[in-house]
């Protein structure tokens, strides 16, 4: 597959080992094919500025580096004016960090995908503008004040609401994973895509501000034995899909924010479903109907898409949690390793089930297993970063990834997997991502174990 060079990660280029502070050695860790030496030229040499400005010891300024020995044109005019940016927006240098579409796999833009770089983020939360999107027929931007909520079905009073009536009712705000069913669903059979944005990347992880959806069934009366609820979205793909009721009462959010601000119309403004732990389809945009029901509905999306076809040949329906899963951003294929030394290796883990409480890094296959550091407390059904010390000596490796669950689930290999559910899956592939790092430096996708 042909992929833009600008696809490829650049995260790690200034990474630098604590080591690599003292001595002053400086070390520009990753590169990527696409960002060009001069331009790493002058990220590399801001860091020697840096060392040279905090004290840090031996950092000598690079003999002749004007980046270090001129004053820049930036330290001796007048800057923007305040206004300048209404809504602030990342820096130019940074405009090959994008959403992507993977190039031939689908063959409209409306119904497609759009993945998330998660080579070149940080910490758990993916910026709204970054967040992978897919849609089924397009998207929409709703006027908010055309909007209506309507639960109807087996409640003892059905209801109509409208933006205002429902951000006047009690709100909760919590972090959430997104997974599409389908996320890496082209690794199935083979290594297939070159980068973890095409093989992971329809995961984001948000902060979603809304009603409790128990709150809103509470008010309508919902009769007590209905076990599932139908939801509808208001596109032109007739997105319906059923919720059961144990999920619904759980921890679902009716939500219309989402990290701080209002949805993004990708996202599904004014109002989508959040169902902490199920898989994305689940996650109805544009929600625009609740229904409540005492049998599944077997919708287009549900009796037929999004079915799992075992290996006995039968198909699995109504697959709803994300199983725990985990990958490694940093080195990942497309990337290339500079020279040999320090590198951070650094990923994401997630469970549909609740919390990460362990992840296990090798870098030799799946041979030997030693634990990385988590950043920050676990949230539960949400991006968990982690983080990993490795010093490359030039050496082929094999980098991989393995999260333990709060239930003591442990993420399968791939021939676990493939022995579970054969090979002719589209949907809910959790295997180990391996890595490899060539004796060159070049980091691929290669499928071990
Ligand atoms: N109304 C509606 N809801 C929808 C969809 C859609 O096409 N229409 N796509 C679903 C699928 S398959 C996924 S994976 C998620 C994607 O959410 P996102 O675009 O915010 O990432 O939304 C789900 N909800
Ligand atoms: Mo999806």
């Amino acid at each position: 597959m042909q992929i833009p060079s600008d696809a490829l990660g650049r995260r790690g280029q200034l990474r630098q080992a604590p080591e690599d502070f003292l001595s002053g050695e400086l070390v520009a860790a990753i590169s990527e094919h696409g960002v060009d030496s001069e331009r790493r030229g002058l990220l590399r040499s801001a860091f020697v500025g840096a060392l040279a400005v905090a004290g840090a010891g031996a950092a000598a300024a690079p003999e002749g580096d004007p980046d270090i020995l001129d004053i820049p044109p930036w330290s001796l005019s007048l800057g923007k004016p305040v206004v300048a940016n209404p809504y602030g927006r990342p820096s130019v240098f940074e405009a090959n960090i994008v959403r992507r579409q993977s190039p031939g796999l689908t063959q409209t833009d409306q119904a497609s995908v759009a993945f998330t770089p998660l080579q070149n983020l940080f910490g758990s939360i993916t910026p709204s503008g970054l967040h992978f999107e897919r849609h089924h027929q397009g998207w929409v931007d709703i006027d908010p004040r055309r909007h209506r909520l309507m639960i109807n079905g087996l409640v003892r009073e059905p209801l109509v609401f409208t933006m205002e009536d429902l951000m006047r009712m009690p709100s909760v705000s919590r972090m959430h994973f997104l997974e599409c069913g389908a996320n890496t669903a082209q690794e199935w059979g083979n290594a297939a895509v070159p980068t973890v944005q095409y093989s992971h990347g329809m995961l984001s992880g948000s902060e979603w501000t809304g009603v409790p959806l128990s709150l809103l069934l509470e008010r309508a009366g919902y009769d007590r034995n209905a076990g599932y609820l139908l939801a509808e979205g208001a596109d032109g793909s007739g997105m319906t899909r059923t919720i059961n009721m144990e999920n619904a009462l759980d921890d679902a959010i009716v939500a219309y924010g989402q990290n701080g601000e209002m949805l993004r119309p990708e996202q599904g403004y004014p109002l989508r479903l959040v169902v902490p732990g199920v898989q994305g389809v689940s996650w109805v945009k544009w929600l625009r109907r609740l229904e409540v029901g005492d049998q599944p509905y077997a919708t287009k999306d549900e009796a037929s898409h999004y079915v799992d076809l075992m290996p006995d040949g039968r198909m699995r329906q109504y697959t709803a949690i994300q199983e725990a899963k985990s990958v490694i951003t940093s080195p990942s294929g497309g990337q290339r390793l500079l020279k040999k030394g320090y590198y951070c290796i650094t990923g994401l883990a997630w469970s549909g089930r609740g919390e990460v409480r362990k992840v296990e890094v090798s870098v030799d296959g799946g041979r030997n297993w030693r634990p990385a550091r988590i950043e920050g407390s676990p949230q539960s059904k949400m991006l968990t970063r982690f983080n990993f010390d490795w010093t490359w000596q030039g050496e082929t490796a094999l980098l991989q990834s393995r999260v333990h669950d709060a239930t003591g689930y442990i993420q399968p290999t791939r021939s676990q997997l493939v022995a579970a559910r054969g090979t002719r899956s589209i949907y809910h592939n959790n295997a180990i991502q391996t890595w490899r790092v060539k004796d060159s430096g070049e980091v691929d996708n290669v499928q071990v174990g």
